[in-house]
């Protein structure tokens, strides 16, 4: 029998998995045709009309008068060439699964999403449905089998994203790869929403992704207030039963949250949201959130591979650092993004930040991972700023600063007993410290200096 109708009275009755609270960091790999022109205005606004610094939207702003991208198109490749023009140059040469999946394991990741489809509409799987994908085109190879197969040996979970439900190209249903002649269509301008034949087609290949890989996660670019138009509620189904049926703990994300945040003057509305997590893109939480999120973000200021993009894009390691942890005791997850080069190499500027993140994760692991925020996440009675985190019984408390030889606490406003033992977490182990307690305050001493940067974990129990 199928546990899951596909209503929003059952669906929402699906729990959050363990294995998702637990994990804190995805990554997020944006890869497509879009990484061979890689470009985009780093400094445009995101969600802008014109243009927009999220590089894998080359393909849309190239056609759109008026946009740095059609200008910058125009001069570097001229007028004739074509999106499609560049599949060609999306060739995987010197791609190993192996190696990005160590990579990923290395920092500590627990999942892993990759783009089976961006809105580009060209999928990076071998589909029954379009002859324009990676298996027969470009790479000629399944990019989504390959990685799946490497990542899942590693014991880490895998996704494909789908973000077909916005096709740059519609209507058509292979965008203007089937068609020479296009016209590329503007959704966004013309207001309409999918129409009846592109969702079967969407759907179709959906269906095929499920069957053939069995995500660990659908991350499915889909708000649910416009789910009815694509039919969400039936794949959300199809996708929980099969999971169900093979005994497969599995979740569902929701991007009304994104299109709330967004629009800030907008409350997000929880009865808008369904799913088992909420995606915040580009921003966080300030508080600790009930509804299970993920924020995702590149690592600069696009998720493709903008060549454009220097040093002072990036999130430094120690700014990475900080937001994981404050996105964490918030009860969020990070789904922190790479964007390849066509050729399948990662380039170093994000290289570095991912090792740096999981060169800390190798000290401070124990105070992330399977953690579940604290009776609050943030402490004010330090001179640096303070992110609780609690797991079985013990509390950690993550200086965001160096503090200096002590660091002062509130957290005996939340609890009954003082704990017994404090310990700064180092990469030779811990170092007891000495607690005191004078009122509602507790004070740790720090005797020894951290032997690490960016961010000190104590352990209270
Ligand atoms: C959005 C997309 O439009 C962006 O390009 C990116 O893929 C982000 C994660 O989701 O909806």
């Amino acid at each position: 029998m199928s546990p899951y109708d596909p209503t929003w009275e059952s669906l929402d009755s699906h729990p959050v998995p363990d294995w998702f609270h637990d994990a804190k960091l995805g990554i997020f790999v944006h890869w497509g045709v879009y990484s061979v022109p890689a470009w985009a205005p780093p400094d445009a606004d995101i969600g802008g009309e014109d243009a927009s610094p999220y590089a894998e939207w080359y393909p849309y702003y190239m056609y759109e008068e008026g946009s740095p991208t059609r200008e910058y198109h125009r001069e570097t490749y001229g007028e004739d060439v074509e999106y499609a023009d560049f599949i060609e140059e999306f060739t995987a040469e010197n791609w190993d699964p192996d190696a990005w999946a160590d990579l990923f394991a290395d920092v500590g990741a627990g999942y892993v999403v990759l783009t089976a489809e961006h809105h580009d509409g060209f999928p990076l799987w071998d589909t029954h449905y379009t002859r324009y994908n990676a298996a027969e085109m470009g790479p000629e190879r399944d990019l989504v089998a390959d990685l799946a197969a490497a990542i899942r040996e590693r014991g880490l979970r895998f996704a494909p994203s789908y973000h077909a439900n916005f096709n740059y190209y519609q209507p058509g249903f292979d965008g203007q790869f089937g068609h020479p002649d296009f016209e590329p269509a503007h959704p966004l301008e013309d207001g309409g929403g999918p129409g009846p034949e592109y969702v079967d087609f969407m759907n179709a290949k959906h269906r095929e992704l499920v069957r053939k890989y069995d995500p660990d996660l659908l991350w499915f670019d889909v708000p649910t207030r416009h789910s009815d138009d694509v039919r969400a509620k039936e794949l959300i189904a199809d996708y929980y039963n099969r999971a169900a049926a093979q005994d497969r703990a599995v979740a569902v994300n929701d991007r009304a949250s994104n299109d709330a945040i967004r629009a800030e003057s907008e409350r997000w509305d929880p009865s808008e949201y369904h799913g088992d997590f909420v995606t915040p893109e580009y921003h966080s939480y300030d508080e600790i959130h009930e509804e299970k999120w993920e924020a995702c973000r590149g690592i600069g200021r696009s998720f493709g591979y903008n060549r454009v993009e220097g040093e002072a894009e990036q999130l430094s390691p120690g700014e990475l650092i900080r937001s994981f942890v404050d996105i964490v005791s918030k009860n969020g997850n990070l789904l922190l993004n790479v964007g390849p080069r066509a050729d399948g190499t990662i380039p170093e500027i994000q290289r570095s930040r991912l090792e740096a993140l999981g060169d800390w994760l190798s000290i401070n692991g124990e105070a992330i991972f399977g953690t579940r925020p604290w009776a609050v996440a943030e402490d004010g009675a330090s001179d640096v700023p303070v992110r609780y985190t609690w797991r079985d019984g013990t509390c950690y408390a993550i200086a965001l600063e160096r503090p200096g030889d002590a660091l002062s606490l509130s957290l005996l406003d939340h609890v009954d007993e003082p704990p017994a033992t404090a310990a700064l977490l180092t990469r030779d182990g811990d170092r007891e410290c000495e607690l005191t307690v004078t009122g509602n305050s507790l004070t740790v001493a720090l005797s020894t200096e951290p032997d690490h940067e960016h961010a000190y974990a104590v352990r209270l129990s």
